[in-house]
């Protein structure tokens, strides 16, 4: 049989996400990333999806205790390397996840999706409880590395993102509050495509290449999964695993194929071995 990657059988990676039934983000995105770099996944699901390639119709959280019971069932029977959260729903199930996470004896990676209370957006800024900001707060001690975009940076930090000191700033509360690394997700800067690695030491400036498209639906949860499997697979330097996760999703959206009627799906079935070029960040 033809295998991505070399196999491991004790590469084991945990997600804790929302389905997505178009199968193009959620934890859907998660397993197939894992699976690509021959890791095994286990998934905890904290929420359903009605959606597609054109939009979210709804949106249902699962009960916290139904979350916590599947948790509970995986980690009694099956030892992860490494876990990741995705979406998690509501500041009880994110508190939930904290408790749990002080017996973890594995690192978490947190992708601190904000899901919107109703069903419409997942990610409508209006819809982000200041109740599950707090949450995500609370549960940054906890995690090894976390992962918020612009708009997440902002609502974590409550700082207006207007200049590289800001991003900074933002960067540097993360790390107070307590997570360990961070990766901020800046979109486009100058044309390219910009993520800033925060050791709290140093901050580095990784830029790749921006595709003018709209065809990037689970790019974020993509790019966090493959963090995750590469942890899982015992890569330990994290500048290198955040490189190669962000090729992959480069890749991916480069080879993007037309599923759906709307927004495509970044492409899980490449790999990406190249480092992304690294460039230290200015002021
Ligand atoms: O990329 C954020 C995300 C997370 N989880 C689920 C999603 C999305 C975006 O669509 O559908 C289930």
């Amino acid at each position: 049989m033809n295998r991505p990657t070399e196999y491991r059988p004790n590469a084991i990676a945990l997600t804790i996400a929302g389905s997505d039934p178009s199968g193009g983000a959620g934890l859907q995105a998660d397993l197939k990333t894992f699976q690509q770099f021959g890791v095994y996944g286990a998934s905890v699901v904290t929420m359903i999806t009605a959606q597609n390639s054109l939009g979210v119709r709804r949106v249902e959280n699962l009960s916290t205790e139904l979350v916590l019971d599947q948790l509970d069932a995986v980690l009694d029977d099956i030892q992860p390397i490494v876990a990741k959260t995705g979406a998690l729903g509501t500041a009880e199930t994110i508190d939930a996840v904290h408790q749990r996470a002080q017996q973890f004896n594995f690192p978490l990676v947190v992708d601190p999706v904000m899901v919107s209370k109703h069903g419409d957006s997942l990610l409508t800024e209006d819809a982000v409880t200041d109740d599950a900001v707090a949450a995500y707060r609370r549960l940054l001690p906890k995690a090894f590395l976390v992962t918020p975009n612009r708009f997440e940076l902002e609502r974590l930090t409550g700082i207006a993102l207007n200049t590289n000191q800001d991003v900074a700033k933002a960067i540097h509360d993360l790390h107070q509050m307590g997570a360990r690394f961070v990766l901020a997700k800046m979109g486009e800067v100058n044309g390219q495509s910009e993520h800033i690695l925060g050791s709290g030491k140093e901050n580095i400036a990784i830029q790749s290449k921006r595709f003018e498209t709209q065809n990037t639906h689970g790019a974020g949860c993509i790019l966090s999964a493959a963090i995750t499997a590469l942890i899982a697979l015992g890569e330990t330097d994290l500048k290198r695993i955040v490189q190669r996760a962000i090729r992959q999703v480069s890749i991916g959206i480069h080879n993007t194929q037309p599923i759906g009627k709307g927004r495509s799906p970044v492409e899980t079935r490449v790999l990406a071995d190249e480092p992304t070029e690294l460039t230290e960040l200015t002021s």
